[in-house]
């Protein structure tokens, strides 16, 4: 699929107030600075469309991007980020648990986790979180760019040993470089696959 129009809709810090034309919709979430914000920019081939930092924590509100005038992406602010402070680490997981438990239309939500790092607790958290919660996700490996072939190759097998270790079926696993645009294909076909199938959410149609 080729994405030939991407625009910012609207930021929400409360999931009822998101948009309520019944479109299929893809979230990314992880821990902050996986490149989330990145990574959406690389899938709509344009950099300033998603607000990125350095800085872990950038993002803080649910932003929705229209795509192709036809469905949503969904930017959502990190989790565990310490520095914040707890009034803040609260109210944004309150942010994002709400999103993901009433979003109906969200068809996939899709976990980013950086490729260079040994299996993480609050993803495995999060994970199992998901799964008793009967959410739609898959996993995105973020910034190969940074790591050779073979050391990407045993990081990832890690995250994935791990998850066997909860789950008898492995979700769909994508790898990525926002850097070099690497499983930006894969990504926009599974979309495109997703989008053809009917949208579970209001059926007001
Ligand atoms: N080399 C490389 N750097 C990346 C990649 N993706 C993101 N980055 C860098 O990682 C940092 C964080 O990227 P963001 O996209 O802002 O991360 P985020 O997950 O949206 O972060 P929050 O909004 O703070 O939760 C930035 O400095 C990016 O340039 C990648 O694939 N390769
Ligand atoms: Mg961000």
């Amino acid at each position: 699929m080729n994405i030939t129009s991407a625009k910012f809709e609207i930021s929400n810090t409360d999931v009822k107030k998101c948009p309520s034309t019944p479109r299929h919709e893809y979230a990314f979430i992880g821990r902050s600075n996986v490149g989330k914000s990145s990574l959406i920019n690389m899938l709509t081939g344009r950099k300033g469309l998603a607000m990125t930092s350095s800085t872990p924590g950038k993002t803080t509100l649910i932003n929705h991007f229209l795509i192709n005038d036809e469905w949503y992406i969904v930017d959502l602010p990190g989790y565990g980020y310490a520095q914040r402070g707890k009034k803040m680490q609260a109210q944004i997981k309150q942010i994002i648990e709400d999103y993901i438990l009433e979003r109906e239309q969200m068809t996939c939500l899709f976990v980013l986790v950086d490729s260079r790092h040994d299996p993480q607790k609050i993803d495995m958290e999060f994970i199992e979180w998901l799964g008793e919660n009967g959410i739609p996700f898959a996993l995105v490996f973020t910034k190969l760019d940074k790591m050779s072939a073979a050391a990407a190759k045993i990081q990832t097998g890690k995250y994935l040993e791990r998850l066997k270790e909860q789950w008898e079926e492995l979700p769909p696993v994508f790898y990525t470089s926002s850097a070099n645009g690497r499983g930006k294909h894969e990504l926009l076909d599974y979309i495109e696959e997703l989008n053809k199938l009917p949208l579970l959410a209001s059926g007001d149609e």
